[in-house]
């Protein structure tokens, strides 16, 4: 048993230069850290990130408020717990704020919190994070995942209304996960050729996932780029592709509408229907808006047997949603992220049930992220077999890219590598 001394927050900054918290849990002989990611398009029903709102500082977007609640109320209940006791952590902390999404205390306190003590729990069992999350997830192997990878970004994280907000590959027929991410990243580079050599530098220019945000306003010209940089760099048949849609930014009441072109709920699926015949995409992301449950059955109803069908801002990492889902058939996979509900515990259970209910799990970065590399341990630990970390560059996201790669190079020949 090793007792949590102290928590310690303070204000530092996220990749869009926006405060959030680093959390530090400190025992006897280790002081464990985490930083808090931040999204952008937010689901409503996520857990409460919670802001200072004091314009005067970061335009309201300081979270001292936050801080202040890890280093008193959450710190003094804390200390004296044992740090490897994960549940009780998160259970009292759930207990501590009392609300039903963690307006009180805030999601994001909360979740540093509980990312932190996750980590000197793994340091004080000697154990790598990744095996301590498959202990404590009752999970029976570890794998690598295999990366969605956003090369092209639209949307809120491109600044841009009514769009499409990411378009992914996914290098699905590879063996190991370096292989997968090398190639993947190849495309990249490729994508990012012909981008310059059509529109000149302003074609290059990167959104917040570090995807290029070139001036094209149709998504088959998008597309079309991308298929283009697959077939050039010789993977054709070996990377698909993926979008996330983030469908609740452009809908509008009853009607969705895309690059100002309005569709209603069956339009928008034979949009998708079109878009997967022309382009090889095997997965579609948030295709209708967080709400709009009928529109989600109709969606998995006519295309769940044929490609992945993730729910985002429709599931929230949130088992009572996730029951919803499955017992409507509304989709067939979860996209994971552990901010959206707040502890690592309900993250884990989130997993554990789209797992029992035979759903592929994407664990996911968010929009605005940090150094912390915790995802990729999260999603070996799991034995989930996709990740969602955004391009392959920048260093927010290159920290969970780089610390798969060691991971795979740890495990060696046990590193199994996730099938789609
Ligand atoms: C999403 C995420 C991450 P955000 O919609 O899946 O890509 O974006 O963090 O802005 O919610
Ligand atoms: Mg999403």
């Amino acid at each position: 048993m090793s007792k949590i001394k102290r928590v310690v927050a303070r204000e530092v900054l996220d990749s869009r230069g926006n405060p959030t918290l680093e959390v530090n849990v400190i025992t006897d002989n280790a002081v464990a850290k985490s930083f808090v990611p931040s999204g952008a398009s937010t689901g409503s029903h996520e857990a409460l990130e919670l802001r200072d709102g004091d314009k005067a500082r970061y335009g309201g977007k300081g979270v001292l408020k936050a801080i202040n609640n890890v280093n008193t109320v959450i710190s003094r209940k804390l200390t004296g717990m044992d740090c490897q006791s994960q549940r009780k952590i998160d259970e009292l902390m759930i207990e501590l704020d009392g609300t039903e999404n963690k307006s009180k205390l805030g999601a994001n306190a909360i979740v540093g919190v509980s990312m932190a003590a996750c980590k000197a729990g793994a340091f004080h069992k000697n154990m790598r994070l990744f095996e301590y999350i498959k202990e404590i997830s009752g999970s029976k192997k570890f794998s690598l995942p295999i990366p969605q990878l956003n090369i092209m970004n639209g949307g809120k994280h491109a600044g841009i209304d009514n769009d499409i907000q990411e378009h992914m590959i996914i290098p699905v027929k590879f063996k190991t996960f370096s292989e997968a991410l090398r190639a993947g990243t190849e495309v990249y580079h490729e994508l990012g050729r012909l981008l310059k050599k059509k529109f000149g530098s302003q074609g290059i220019l990167l959104g917040d996932e570090g995807g290029y945000v070139p001036k094209i306003d149709n998504v088959d010209g998008r597309l079309e780029l991308i298929d283009r940089a697959i077939n050039n760099t010789g993977y054709k048949n070996k990377i698909f592709m993926a979008l996330d849609c983030a469908a609740s930014e452009f809908f509008y009441s009853d009607y969705y509408k895309i690059k100002g072109k309005e569709y209603s709920p069956g339009q928008l699926i034979d949009f998708y229907k079109k878009l997967i015949k022309s382009y090889k995409i095997i997965s579609i992301e948030d295709g209708m808006a967080e709400d709009h449950w009928n529109g989600w059955k109709q969606l998995n109803k006519e295309l769940g047997s044929k490609i992945q069908i993730v729910g985002d801002d429709l599931l929230v990492t949130n088992v009572d949603r996730i029951s919803q889902a499955t017992e409507d058939k509304a989709c067939n996979a979860l996209l994971l992220k552990v901010n959206q509900i707040g502890t690592v515990t309900e993250a884990i259970e989130a997993a554990n049930l789209a797992f029992k209910n035979k759903w592929n799990v994407v664990v996911s970065h968010r929009s605005g992220e940090t150094e912390d590399s915790f995802i990729a341990d999260l999603v070996v630990g799991l034995n989930s077999n996709q990740s969602k970390f955004g391009a392959p560059a920048r260093s927010e996201r290159t920290a969970k890219y780089n610390r798969l790669l060691s991971i795979e190079e740890q495990l060696g020949k046990k590193a199994g590598f996730a099938e789609f």
